[in-house]
This record gives structure tokens, C-alpha cells and sequence, in this order.
């Protein structure tokens, strides 16, 4: 039996087994193609080559300090102006307090991020990471994305080294993978065009790369962009992690329309978010993890991404948070219980291991 009757597939395998990087027009070819399983099965191979059977996933909790927000992204559901009915900043006692029962439950990771607000003064960041950190040590905080260093650098006029050494001494220890959206322009302007662009954004996660801090990636896809921008987006952070090698793990986020500007758009398919887990294993070649998002993906894609390239199932989340409510496909759901995590994990045939934010083993769970 052929491998697959896609000519591209066959000719594209050859240089997977070979351990070769794939071209722009390869991943172009990879998108376009018919034969699903051919590129599961190509994706497979390459996650097993890195990870056998292990499956990571990690018990976690978003906190979104605030939704006050002055960048008008037309994809995002959840922030309001100041003065808007729902607008809201949490004070440091209440984020000690969500902090605390993340821990109760579990958590070895806050995940925090919010709006651009120009309310808050730096101090209120600094003081958050550094109360937090007097509270529970040990609790890793993967903050801030590089939109929101960025805004940071611009509106209280310091310098992107002094944002970041600053925010690493109260407690910041990685940042988190959102805001790269799209990098293609012009499709980027269209979507979120007060935000920094892409450019900007690889330059700071090449700069907190380098500051000795770990981050991860996004890409938004499912809704004005094309495949030629999916795959550029691909080479733009293949090639950052060349330079600056501090990216742990990529995470496709699926598009949700409701409640957004882009609310009549469909978003993506199953079978699309399938094949942008396996594009992704397959050209982001330099990254070790492939993340399977099941907030916006649904459990049942999320689990069968497992075979498609992904070996990082994100997460437990104990509590999603405003900003993941509003993207919640699972009818709003955004809480999954460990056990649950791990049988998912398990009934895709895999060995599900729970890890820390920068991948050290917390337990091995027995199969
Ligand atoms: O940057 C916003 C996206 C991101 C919608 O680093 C939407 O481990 C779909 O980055 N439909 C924030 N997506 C979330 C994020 C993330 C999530 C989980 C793990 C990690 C990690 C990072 O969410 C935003 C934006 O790209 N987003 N609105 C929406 N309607």
C-alpha cells in the first residue's frame, strides 16, 4: 500500500524521515492536502521520535487581573472600556485569594494575564507578582504576554530590558504564549491593529529569551487569515527559536466568533483544527511541545489531536478565569478535573504525566 495517493505527502515524507526542515510551500502543501490520516500519521511520527507515548498535561488556574482594555481586538469577547457596564480590576487581596484556592486544589501555576489598561500604575504588577510570591512561594506565575510588555515599555516609558527585569524580580517566572495572533500583515491590522506587531512581538520574546526567562507561542487562527499567513507565522517562530531558543511549547488557538466583532464568521472545523496541530508539529520542527488547547478546541478534538502531533493536553485550569470563559467552546466550561484529564489522556493511548510549567516531571501517573 502506497503511503498516500497526495504525490506532495509521499515526497514530504521522505524528507520528515530524513530529519529535514520543510519549506514555506511544503507547509502550503501540508494544508492544502486531502489525506488527513497521511498527515496525522506524519505528525505522529515526529511527536513519537520526541515523546513516545508520554502525554504532559499540568494543573493550573488562569487569573485575569483585569478586562479594562484599550486594544479593540475584533476577535476578543472579553474586555470593556473603563467606564462599561462589567469592566473590572481585581485588587491584590482577591488575586491571593484565587491564588490560594488554586493551590488548595492543586495548582503548581497561576496563568495571568488582562487588558491594556491605563489605570493601572507598574507598581500594581509588581506588587501583585511580588505579594503573591510572599504567599506561595512555590506557585509558578507564567505571566503577561508580549503585548502586554510591550504596552508597559511604551505607556510608563521604560525600557523593554528594565519592563522585564523588573517584573522578573517581584515574580514573574515565564510568560505565556498569548497576543501573536496573526503575524502576516495586513491581516494582523485588521484583526488587532492597536496592538504591537508581530515583529515586536518575536523581538520581546527574543529579549525575555534572553533575560533567562522561558515563554511559549500562539498562533489565532479559523478566521480572516489564510494558510499562506498560518504558514508564515510558522517560519516567523521557527525562526526566533533559532536565535533566541526560549520558547517551550506552541499552542494553536482555535477561533471562537460568539460575542466578537467576527461573530458571524463560522470559525474553524475539526477536521481544520486537526490539520493546524499537525502542520504545526511538523514545520515548528525547533519546539519541543505541541499543546492541545481543549477550551476552544472541545475535549473530543483536543483528545484526538493527541494523535495529530500534540503532546501536551492544558490544561486542569481548576478555574478558567473571565478571558477563557469568553472563548469556551464546552457550552462555557473551562474546569476539567484531574482524573478526567488523565482518562482522556489514557483512552487516547498515551501515558499521561503531569508536569511544571517548564516541563520538569511533578508525577508520573501509573497507566
Ligand atoms: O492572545 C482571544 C486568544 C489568547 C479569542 O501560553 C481567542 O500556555 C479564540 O494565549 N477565540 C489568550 N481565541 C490565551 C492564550 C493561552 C491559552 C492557553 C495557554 C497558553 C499558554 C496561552 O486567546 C489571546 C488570543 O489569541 N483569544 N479571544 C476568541 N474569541
Amino acid at each position: 500500500m502506497q503511503f498516500s495517493h497526495d504525490k506532495n505527502l509521499s515526497l514530504i515524507s521522505e524528507k520528515i524521515e530524513a530529519g529535514e526542515r520543510l519549506t514555506f510551500d511544503e507547509g502550503i502543501a501540508l494544508f492544502k492536502t486531502d489525506d488527513l490520516n497521511a498527515l496525522g500519521k506524519l505528525a505522529d511520527f515526529v511527536r513519537r521520535k520526541k515523546h513516545g507515548r508520554t502525554t504532559y498535561f499540568n494543573v493550573n488556574r488562569h487569573f485575569n487581573h483585569t478586562n479594562i482594555c484599550v486594544a479593540d481586538c475584533k476577535f476578543c469577547g472579553f474586555y470593556k472600556r473603563a467606564r462599561e457596564v462589567g469592566a473590572y480590576t481585581h485588587s491584590i487581596e482577591e488575586g491571593i485569594e484565587i491564588a490560594k484556592n488554586a493551590v488548595a486544589e492543586g495548582a503548581t501555576e497561576l496563568h495571568i494575564v488582562g487588558g491594556l489598561n491605563t489605570k493601572l500604575p507598574f507598581e500594581y504588577y509588581t506588587d501583585l507578582f511580588s505579594s503573591l510570591k510572599r504567599e506561595f512561594p512555590k506557585l509558578h506565575l507564567k505571566a503577561l504576554t508580549m503585548v502586554e510588555l510591550d504596552f508597559f515599555a511604551r505607556f510608563y516609558k521604560m525600557a523593554d530590558e528594565e519592563v522585564i527585569q523588573h517584573l522578573k524580580a517581584a515574580g514573574m517566572d515565564s510568560c505565556p504564549g498569548g497576543g501573536a495572533e496573526i503575524f502576516a500583515e495586513p491581516t494582523r491590522s485588521r484583526i488587532c491593529d492597536h496592538k504591537c506587531d508581530g515583529n515586536r512581538w518575536l523581538e520581546l520574546a527574543g529579549k525575555v529569551h534572553t533575560a533567562g526567562l522561558k515563554t511559549n507561542a500562539t498562533m489565532l487562527y479559523g478566521h480572516i487569515e489564510s494558510i499562506e499567513d498560518r504558514v508564515d507565522h510558522f517560519v516567523k517562530l521557527r525562526e526566533q527559536q533559532d536565535k533566541s531558543g526560549g520558547f517551550q511549547c506552541f499552542i494553536p488557538l482555535a477561533f471562537y466568533p460568539n460575542g466578537t466583532a467576527l461573530s458571524s464568521l463560522p470559525g474553524p472545523d475539526a477536521i481544520d483544527n486537526l490539520k493546524t496541530i499537525a502542520v504545526s508539529r511538523l514545520m515548528i520542527d525547533n519546539f519541543d511541545h505541541i499543546k492541545a488547547y481543549w477550551v476552544m478546541l472541545g475535549k473530543h478534538t483536543a483528545q484526538t489531536a493527541l494523535h495529530f502531533g500534540a503532546n501536551d493536553l492544558d490544561g486542569t485550569i481548576t478555574d478558567g478565569g473571565e478571558l477563557t470563559e469568553s472563548y469556551a467552546v464546552e457550552n462555557g466550561e473551562v474546569k476539567m478535573s484531574k482524573q478526567e484529564l488523565i482518562q482522556m489522556i489514557e483512552n487516547a493511548g498515551f501515558e499521561a504525566v503531569e508536569r511544571d510549567t517548564v516541563y520538569n516531571r511533578v508525577e508520573k501517573v501509573a497507566a
